[in-house]
């Protein structure tokens, strides 16, 4: 079958840049019904040294050193945003008045406002967008999604939420600059709110709906780190840890905690959802499981059963290996990919879109009023994807 191309251009050659270009380059293989083909037509970073390296190890066909020519360029299509969140506004609403679709990493802005004017750009030039809120996009996790939306667990009561890390505890990780940008503010515009929390609240309100409210605490344990880029020991203005309760709209209590100094924990994503027949929890350190305890099983044999989420009639799992070989974080980037080339077949958009992104940064912005304020805040949350 001849395909159509979706010609590529790529902003940033950080760790994103790699499991997205990872992602364009094994999509095809595995789903090779899909109507469409990435092409990786450019990429572009600062850095010519780099980006010229960048684009040979990932194949792509040329490099850009300024974005705007990139998006300039007559020959991409669409326009994946890698880079540090201080940039993704600027970025896709330029790309959005170029007519180009926009794939944006996660968070979609630092700030609601910022978030509110890329929605408005992509609905006004009527441009394919998504998100890449990837961990919707394991297995198991998809298997989570299907099992509360059949029902099973009955009336939903509890949803919890974790993401602790441990690599900022000592004072001397700077902030700024290269890899370290999220511990600067204004290149993040949060911490783990932005960064991790985000993740928790978007599979959260895919899995359990919308978030009414929320109340919540954050702390900055370190006070004051080495700027990269001014060389000068200056404030940070993140949060380091954030705690919050919520109420869901279906009348489910949320509970959520993220924390970059959870010593021994290097990506421990994990949620819990309790209903009145069931219960589910995932954990993201054993991602190819998805725990599930039903009470209505026979008393003699009830208890966790962990399934392996490998078989062929398990979300996306036809299109990898046989039943009980497993697959890894870099595969929910190829699943997103094709996801989205199979919404140019269908034109039913790939969420989260950036309307839905834009409730999850409704939920971190009220977190971080609470925190500030010290009072419970409504999320004025309206559409749950
Ligand atoms: C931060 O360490 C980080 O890389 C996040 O930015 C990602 O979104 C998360 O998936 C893993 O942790």
């Amino acid at each position: 079958m001849s395909k159509k191309e979706l010609r590529i251009g790529l902003i940033g050659t950080g760790f994103m840049g790699r499991t997205h270009s990872n992602g364009y380059n094994r999509v095809s293989n595995f789903f090779p019904e899909l109507v469409y083909k990435p092409v990786l037509k450019a990429v572009c970073s600062r850095n010519e040294e780099k980006v010229k390296a960048f684009a040979e190890q990932w194949g792509y066909e040329s490099y850009e050193t300024d974005w705007k020519k990139l998006i300039a360029r007559n020959d991409i299509d669409a326009v994946d945003i890698c880079t540090p969140n201080d940039t993704h506004a600027e970025i896709a609403i330029a790309a959005a008045v170029a007519g180009k679709m926009i794939l944006c990493e996660k968070p979609l802005a630092r700030t609601l406002a910022e978030a509110q004017k890329m929605v408005d750009a992509v609905t006004k030039a009527k441009v394919n967008n998504t998100v890449w809120y990837n961990y919707r996009r394991l297995p198991a996790v998809t298997l989570a999604k299907n099992i509360v939306a059949s029902g099973k667990l009955g009336k939903i009561f509890h949803y919890r939420a974790n993401f602790l890390q441990d690599w900022t505890i000592n004072a001397d990780v700077p902030q700024g600059g290269a890899g370290t940008w999220r511990l600067d503010v204004d290149a993040a515009g949060s911490g783990v709110t932005g960064d991790l929390l985000a993740h928790c609240i978007d599979t959260a309100m895919w899995l359990n709906g919308a978030i009414k409210d929320v109340s919540a605490v954050t702390e900055t344990f370190v006070k004051q780190r080495m700027h990269q880029l001014t060389g000068k020991v200056q404030q940070v203005g993140i949060d380091d840890a954030c705690i919050f309760h919520c109420h869901f709209d279906n009348g489910s209590l949320g509970l959520f905690e993220s924390t970059r100094y959870a010593r021994g924990h290097k990506a421990l994503y994990t949620f819990e959802i309790n209903g009145e027949h069931a219960s589910i929890r995932w954990d993201l350190h054993d991602l190819n499981r998805l725990e599930y305890f039903d009470h209505r099983d026979e008393s003699i044999v009830r208890g966790w059963r962990s399934i392996h989420v490998t078989d062929g009639d398990q979300p996306y799992m036809d299109k990898w290996w046989v039943p009980g070989l497993g697959i890894g974080y870099e595969h929910s980037f190829v699943h997103q990919v094709a996801d989205f080339l199979k919404s140019l077949e269908t034109g039913k958009p790939c969420g989260p879109t950036f309307k839905d992104a834009l409730e999850t940064q409704k939920v971190c912005e009220a977190v971080i009023d609470s925190a500030n304020s010290k009072a419970w805040k409504e999320t004025g949350v309206e559409w749950v994807m």
